[in-house]
């Protein structure tokens, strides 16, 4: 049979890939990258090609499942519907507006038909226990964008394929593909970078990215503000501040200045394990070159001083004059636009959560507080939780104490296509069909890319009659629930149409009939300074002190505690076969070498009396957990490394696959005490572990 190419952008990753599957009839083939996308250029990472088991996977949810005890059955999606919205009604009823919960999770912000659609839902529920996988991520940077520039999203984003000069901390894009800077085939730009000028890559691991870079530099994992903070001091004793460019724009840079130079940075050596002079050749170097720019992802976000971090990443690209600048940082002008108006700038501690008394951002609460307000008793205990495609259970801290949370609730619901760690506890799971069937418009990534583009994906096959699209699901479940509680439904229309709205609202002149003409997606060229005109801050001014990073600067200061003297600080690691913790059932993903075992430093194992290959026993102050341990001298002395998303041993889930896999889950050592202080985000690297022979 003749096959048929089909093209619609990757829903997997931030890289956004175009992809061409191969069809024989409706019958889906092959897959490959779109040689023709003007973006990704015929890149594919091995997840690209896993949708094909993903499609044929036979423990894929179709229809909804009632669960009973510990039995699952199907039932119609009338009834489904009709059951979730009366028990989140009933549990609202009886407990309050803030007894139902909700999470969601990574995916959601790859498909149109979540983050266009969960938005009303979640209004009408108005509850203040509203949860989500970016607090375990990127809060740091939306925390930073509006302090500073007055929006969440006014995100600056590294000019990866013009800049001469790239300093990078805490991210592994050869692995990750890229991250709050949507490059697909990352690793060919930062090739051509290597070559025209320099990358400098900054972390406790030699990673595959630090492997492609011209220079590498060990840090001891959550030592980055110090190292920026000597970084900054060294760039400003070479010179005045390069600020012409933001003339009038400006709010408060001395003072900024003035906090960050009163830093008694003199021990930064002991404090990070990088050399004093080294740091004084990079503010050097990065100060010399033509252009430059610094950024900063999981590894400097996921800390104790993510915030921090992300604040002098900022001022350092500013102070350099590289911020809004072809070369350096700045932001997208996205076609459907991300900031301005009709989008939610975000505010911070409009409430706080009951238990803990930890402030609100950007409307959610950080997620580390949600099993301390399932299990703690009181007005506004939470009793019932929406989960819509997250895995909390193995992807926030103290997953074991959440995984105990949720079997305490009165009803659970989760919109997901797997019976997984988390939804086993759901007593109704609502799984969307194949994003394949569904047109998609990437809001954020395409807002977050490395050049100006956009791309419009429609449904590559149609659905079959008893399935439904995410954004069905999740309209049908808001209308059932306005149906119980009285309240008014708002059935917003179908993809299309709303792209469609999000398009004019930007005022590109792009059409949805556009793209859809143009099934490769379009190139509307490099970056452009925008950042100034766009700032929405009271002041119309670049924020340069927050009094919150001012006050972060006190608490930085305090002399450190010693770490015990035994334990290991613990940093996270992704695979390009991984995709957080969810397609570990994809054959073609996990097949091969295990890869969730240990990296420790050969002299740390031999200290410990461990051989290479043995199992041991990594215990936080939180819990422990038993793994493979293998030397590699890529990892610092002093640090452990352990992949997330792993753990898939637990009982009741309908994953054949990943159970085989196993592994152990990260987020049974992480402490949801651990927190970057302004914004609540998990610190869930550099944890203190002690490895002992299992
Ligand atoms: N220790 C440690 N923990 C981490 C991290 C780390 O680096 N270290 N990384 C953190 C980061 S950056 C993130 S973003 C979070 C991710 O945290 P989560 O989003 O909570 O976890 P995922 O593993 O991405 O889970 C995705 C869920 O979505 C479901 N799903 C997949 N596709 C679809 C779909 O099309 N529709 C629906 N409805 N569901 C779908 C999957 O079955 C799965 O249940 O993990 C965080 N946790
Ligand atoms: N293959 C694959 N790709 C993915 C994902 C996946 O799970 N697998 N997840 C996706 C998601 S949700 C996200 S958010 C992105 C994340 O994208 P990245 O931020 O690039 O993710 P990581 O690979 O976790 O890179 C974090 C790096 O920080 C380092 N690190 C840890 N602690 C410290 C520290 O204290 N200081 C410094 N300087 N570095 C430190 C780690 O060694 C690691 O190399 O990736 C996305 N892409
Ligand atoms: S890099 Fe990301 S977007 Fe590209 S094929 Fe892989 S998973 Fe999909
Ligand atoms: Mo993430």
């Amino acid at each position: 049979m003749a096959r048929q190419s089909r093209f619609r952008a990757c829903p997997l990753c931030e890289a956004i890939c175009g992809l061409e599957l191969q069809y024989e009839g409706e019958a889906l083939v092959a897959i490959r990258g779109d040689a023709a996308d003007p973006f990704s250029r015929g890149h594919v990472c091995p997840k690209g090609n896993a949708i094909l088991d993903l499609e044929a996977d036979p423990d894929r949810l179709r229809r909804p499942m009632r669960r009973r005890g510990s039995e699952w059955q199907e039932i119609g999606w009338d009834e489904a519907f009709a059951e979730a919205g009366e028990r989140l009604a009933a549990v609202q009823r009886d407990h309050g507006a803030d007894a139902v919960a909700a999470y969601l999770g990574n995916p959601n912000i790859h498909h149109f038909g979540h983050i266009a659609y969960l938005p009303a839902l979640l209004k009408s529920l108005r509850s203040k226990n509203i949860y989500s996988a970016s607090s375990v991520d990127q809060w740091p940077h939306q925390l930073v964008d509006w302090m500073m520039y007055g929006h969440q999203f006014l995100l600056p984003i590294p000019d990866v394929d013009r800049t001469d000069y790239f300093l990078m901390l805490g991210a592994n894009p050869v692995a990750s593909n890229g991250s709050l800077m949507t490059a697909p085939g990352i690793a060919r730009r930062l090739e051509a970078l290597a070559l025209r000028g320099k990358l400098v890559v900054v972390d406790p691991r030699r990673t595959e990215t630090a492997e492609a870079a011209s220079e590498h530099l060990f840090i001891r994992p959550g030592s980055d503000a110090w190292f920026l903070l000597a970084l900054l001091q060294e760039v400003l004793a070479l010179g005045a501040p390069r600020i012409g460019a933001y003339a009038g724009k400006l709010s408060q840079l001395d003072d900024a200045l003035a906090a960050i130079a009163a830093v008694d940075t003199r021990d930064v050596e002991v404090r990070t394990g990088i050399a004093r002079a080294t740091i004084a050749r990079i503010a050097g170097e990065f100060r010399a070159a033509p252009s430059a720019v610094a950024y900063g992802r999981m590894g400097v976000s996921t800390q104790a001083w993510g915030t921090l971090c992300q604040w002098l990443i900022q001022l350092l690209n500013l102070v350099t004059g590289n911020l809004d600048r072809e070369g350096g940082s700045l932001p997208n002008e996205a076609a459907i636009p991300v900031t301005g108006p009709g989008t939610s700038p975000g505010q911070r501690d409009r409430w706080r959560s009951r238990v803990r008394g930890l402030p609100e951002f950007a409307g959610e609460l950080p997620v580390s507080v949600l099993a301390e307000e399932i299990l703690t008793p009181g007005e506004g205990q939470v009793r019932a939780l929406l989960t819509c495609a997250g895995n909390p259970v193995l992807s926030t801290p103290d997953g074991r104490g959440l995984d105990t949370a949720l079997a305490s609730l009165d009803f659970m619901v989760s919109i997901d296509i797997y019976l997984n760690e988390t939804t086993r506890h759901a007593d109704l799971i609502l799984p969307p069909a194949s994003p394949l069937t569904q047109p998609h418009y990437d809001v954020h990534f395409n807002a977050f890319a490395v050049r100006r583009v956009a791309k419009l994906s429609l449904p590559l096959r149609e659905r079959a009659d008893d399935e439904r699209a995410d954004w069905e699901i999740i309209n049908g479940v808001a209308a059932a629930y306005a149906a119980a509680s009285g309240k008014p439904a708002r059935d917003l229309p179908p993809p299309l149409a709303m792209i469609g709205m999000g398009l004019a609202r930007g005022g590109s002149g792009i059409t949805v009939d556009q793209l859809a003409q143009a099934p490769h997606g379009l190139d509307l060229g490099p970056l452009r300074p925008s950042l100034l005109a766009r700032l929405e801050t009271a002041s119309g001014c670049i924020e340069c002190a927050p009094p919150l990073m001012l006050q972060e600067l006190q608490r930085l200061a305090s002399p450190a505690a010693a770490d015990a003297p035994a334990a290991l600080r613990l940093i996270g690691r992704r695979d390009v076969r991984s995709n957080n913790s969810w397609m570990h059932n994809a054959a073609r993903l996990v097949k091969g070498k295990p890869r969730h075992h240990l990296l420790v430093h050969p002299d740390d194992l031999a200290s410990r009396g461990i051989a290479d290959g043995a199992r041991v026993r990594v215990a936080s102050a939180v819990g422990a957990i038993e793994v493979e341990a293998r030397a590699s001298d890529a990892v610092m002395p002093g640090v452990a490394c352990l992949p997330h998303g792993f753990g898939h041993d637990r009982p009741g889930t309908r994953q054949a696959r990943a159970r085989d896999v196993v592994g152990a889950s990260y987020n049974d050592l992480t402490d949801v005490s651990a927190l970057d202080g302004p914004s609540g985000n998990a610190a869930l690297n550099g944890i203190e572990v002690t490895v002992s022979p299992a």
